[in-house]
């Protein structure tokens, strides 16, 4: 039996509904976005390197729904999450991607490098981190509430960058997001063999505060972070949120080099097969949904033509 979708929460507890149908459909226009990424590469129409999301999706999708437009989103190599939650568009980011018209930084940045409003993506591990914290400052001087917010990986805590700027953060109490994508890999490289320590000793080595995530109820995690974002804003400090996360798919393409059973144990934590569970009958339709939606972008913009540099109002900007 299909359960309904507004449930009385005495009956079904937040965690058996699942999440909103807007939450849930841009879960799963990520999830499409990414396979289908995947089946392109593996059908010769995608050329260079690209790293899904697969099973980190909620978190952007909890995240953007605690920033402004206003606030800075820095991104990294797995960031196509960070840019649908924040932008909405599969197409502009598949053309990018593709190198096709209507990319959104004329087809130059490809999956890593993105740039449009106040987002901007790298490749380089930890480069980021610096770059956020110098705008947080701009930010607390000339935009009070406003926040920078920078994705990393577990693995980009061997970058010394991440320190310099933990440490100037912290003394300059920067409104400065450290949102940490806790996969528990590198690469190839589990997190208990590069890792010494802990990210929240890390974070306290220099007085930073530090949130650990386990769940990936997004409503739960908006419930919990709401206050302590709002920290961030009104009492500038940075602030370390770590997610404790899964990726699901292989590091780039076919890269992945743990055991299958391994993988097998994470799909049975995802939050796909969490929500499929809990609110079947939606999840089907949404799902179908958001498949079509994918499939019917890469269409489109596979029978575009190619992205042009010049003309397209990026020299010199
Ligand atoms: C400075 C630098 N060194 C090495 C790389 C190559 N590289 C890309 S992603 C990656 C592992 C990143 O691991 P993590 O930070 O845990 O992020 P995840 O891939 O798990 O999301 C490496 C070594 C890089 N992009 N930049
Ligand atoms: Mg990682």
């Amino acid at each position: 039996m299909t359960r309904p979708v507004t449930a009385d929460p005495a009956v079904f507890p937040a965690e058996a509904v699942g999440p909103d149908d807007a939450d849930l459909s841009l879960m799963l226009m990520i999830r499409a976005f990414e396979l289908k990424l995947l089946d392109l590469y593996g059908r010769g129409l995608l050329n260079g390197t690209t790293h899904t999301c697969l099973g980190q999706e909620y978190i952007p999708v909890a995240m953007e729904a605690l920033l402004d437009p206003r606030d800075h989103v820095f991104s990294n190599h797995r960031g196509h999450g960070h840019y649908l939650a924040r932008f909405h568009d599969p197409a502009g980011l598949l053309a990018e991607i593709m190198g096709r018209e209507g990319a959104v930084c004329a087809g130059v940045g490809g999956s890593q490098h993105i740039r449009r409003d106040r987002f901007l993506s790298t490749g380089v591990q930890g480069e980021s981190l610096p770059v956020a914290a110098g705008v947080a400052l701009h930010l607390k001087r000339a935009e009070p509430g406003r926040l920078a917010c920078v994705y990393i990986g577990d693995g980009t805590f061997g970058e010394g960058a991440v320190y310099e700027a933990f440490n100037i953060a912290s003394l300059w109490a920067l409104p400065l997001l450290v949102v940490v994508e806790n996969n528990g890999i590198a690469q190839s490289t589990p997190t208990s063999r590069h890792l010494a320590g802990s990210i929240a000793g890390r974070a306290a080595a220099f007085g930073i505060d530090h949130h650990l995530v386990e769940t990936s109820d997004v409503t739960e995690i908006r419930r919990t972070l709401e206050p302590l974002v709002s920290r961030v804003r009104f009492r500038p400090a940075p602030l370390v949120v770590e997610f404790v996360t899964r990726r699901l798919g292989p590091h780039s393409k076919g890269d992945d080099t743990r055991p299958a059973q391994a993988v097998q144990a994470l799909r049975e934590q995802d939050w796909y097969a969490r929500c499929a569970a809990a609110c079947p009958g939606r999840f089907r339709r949404l799902d179908a949904e958001a498949r079509a939606h994918i499939d019917a972008v890469a269409a489109e913009v596979t029978a575009r033509g190619p992205s042009r540099w010049e003309g397209a109002g990026w020299e010199g900007s």
